[in-house]
Order: C-alpha cells, then structure tokens, then sequence
C-alpha cells in the first residue's frame, strides 16, 4: 500500500485523489498531523518527525510506498529558518531510514526549482548546474537530493524525485510558497474582486499546472527502475510566466478584472530562482511532456473555481 505523508498540503491533496484513481482507494493511506475537512478515505494522523510513529504506520498499513509531501515551503521558512531545516530533514530522514530499514519499494519525495540560485543560468536552467539556493526551504531541497542519491548508491533504495516549479491547483490553497500568488488570482478573480500580487507584474517563473505535476511524478513512479538515469531529483517544466501575463489571460474571462502589485520579501526570493527549466532528461529518460499551457490552465481553473463558489459564468 502507499502511505501519503503531508496528504492535506496542496500538493498532497491532489495526489491522493490520483493515487486512488490509480491504484484503488483502499490501497492509499493519507495521513497529515490533523484529519482534513472533509472525510475522504483511507486517514490516519501522522507526526512524520516522530520516526517510532511511522515505523507503527507502515507495519500497521502494510505500506510498501511512501511519497513525502510535508515541508515547510520558501516563504515561510524565511521566517523561522532552523525549524524549517528541522521539520524538513528530519521528516525526511525518518523517511529514508524507515524506507531503507523496512526495504520499501519506493519512494517519492519532492524537490524544488529552488533549489536553484543565483549561479545558475535563470534561462533553460540546466539539470546540471552549480546549486546555490537562497532560502533555507531551498537548501533542505539540495541536501535532500543529495541525500537521496546517497540512499540509492549505498543502500539501492529506490528514491524518485523531480524539482516541482510553482504548482497551481484549484484542489487546495498552497501554504507558505513564493509562487502562491498564481494560485491566489484565480480565487480573487472569480469572486469579483481585485488581486495584490506580492511580486512586480514582469517576475517570470517556471509554473505547472496540477494535473501535469501529478500526471509527471506517476509517470515517474511507474517508469522502470532501469530508465531513471537521475537520482537526485528531475528538472520538470510546464509553463513560464509573469503575473501579467496571467492576469491578462484572466481578463479574457473577466475583463474587468486589475491587478495591483505591492512586492515584498518574496520578491528576492522569485528574482534567484530560475525563469525557465530544461526538462529534457526527464523527456529522454521517462517520456515527460506537459499537457497544459497558460490558456487552457486559466480556462479550467476558472470553469472549477466557478463550481466551487457556486457561481455560474456570466
Ligand atoms: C514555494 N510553491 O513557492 C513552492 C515551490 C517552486 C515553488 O517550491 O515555495
């Protein structure tokens, strides 16, 4: 069975209602520190930096996979950098350790494009580059590659992992990220109400739209242990863009719609990070290839955002 840790973040959200989809719903396990909303399966509440707590799970549970979606993300770890360091690695190392320990099949964890920093080309950021993150989420992401890859050559655990850019989802609201505000827009947009974007109207990022997030880490979970060539974690692209760009593609829908920019803190944080991503090794190796483009995200996140409100298109 598959154990989800960190399974009401916004990423987690998603890709438990994917794996269930997948897999079957009695063999995902979701599990975070307090039970979501509403009930949705398989629970069961997990502190993941308590590592006898998670040795108990996966026996109890027979989990033979774990994918590790709990993290303090960028912006918030700023604010309180040594127990975002903390929260980060120990959870991940209890993850590794119980993996290696109880010889799981799998499993996933999630890197990041902040992993990235100033030193690397912020165009087509390459797979291989010098890595010099700028936030304490991002230094917990290389040394978790790193880690990750120590794991495979020395204990041949079988540990995937791509470098997610900014996700954007109707499912959930993201917590703490420095690409939040392409998630925000959409929910002022379609109450009627004006967006304040934290960072200028020309800050180009490397985002994704969920389901290809989602659809790109099944695809590498599935992919023959053979074809993965990167063990420490996959450059994943699917849309660049600024949030100018994305407000006017929200203007199609709402004409009338204005965005007011008010940079901040997590202004330094977008400037360090890459501006476009080279995923070709994750083309060549395991097939990878986005589905959504800026258009036809706005177009469904606008159509789910509408349900959820209740609203009906004018
Ligand atoms: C963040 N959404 O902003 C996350 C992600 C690349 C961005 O790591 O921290």
């Amino acid at each position: 069975k598959i154990l989800v840790i960190g399974a009401n973040g916004q990423i987690g959200t998603a890709l438990v209602d994917s794996l269930r989809e997948m897999y079957g719903d009695n063999q995902v396990v979701a599990s975070d520190l307090f039970p979501a909303a509403e009930d949705k399966g398989l629970f069961v509440t997990l502190d993941a930096t308590n590592v006898l707590a998670l040795v108990e799970t996966v026996h109890k549970h027979n989990i033979t996979q774990i994918y590790h979606l709990a993290a303090v993300l960028s912006a918030k770890g700023e604010l309180d950098p040594l127990r975002a360091w903390d929260l980060n690695m120990k959870t991940l190392f209890n993850v590794f350790e119980v993996s290696r320990e109880l010889q799981l099949d799998k499993v996933f964890f999630p890197s990041s494009i902040a992993a990235f920093g100033d030193s690397a080309p912020h165009y087509q950021t390459p797979q291989e580059t010098f890595l010099d993150p700028t936030t304490v989420y991002g230094i917990s992401k290389v040394a978790g590659e790193n880690w990750a890859g120590y794991y495979h050559k020395r204990y041949n655990l079988d540990i995937r992992s791509v470098r997610y850019p900014g996700v954007i989802s109707y499912q959930s609201m993201p917590g703490g990220g420095t690409t939040d505000y392409a998630v925000e827009i959409y929910h002022k947009a379609v109450l009627g109400e004006e967006f304040t974007c934290f960072l200028k109207e020309d800050t180009l990022l490397p985002m994704i739209y969920m389901d290809d997030a989602i659809r790109a880490t099944l695809e590498l979970m599935e992919a023959p242990a053979e074809k993965i060539k990167v063990r420490s974690a996959y450059n994943l692209s699917g849309i660049s863009f600024t949030p100018e760009e994305l407000t006017r593609s929200i203007q199609e829908y709402y004409p009338h719609f204005e965005t007011i920019y008010k940079p901040d803190y997590r202004q330094a944080i977008a400037d360090s990070w890459p501006k476009s991503i080279d995923d070709s090794a994750a083309r060549e190796d395991w097939g990878w290839k986005p589905s959504y483009d800026l258009k036809s995200m706005t177009k469904v996140m606008i159509e789910k955002l509408t349900e959820k409100y209740h609203l009906h298109i004018a």
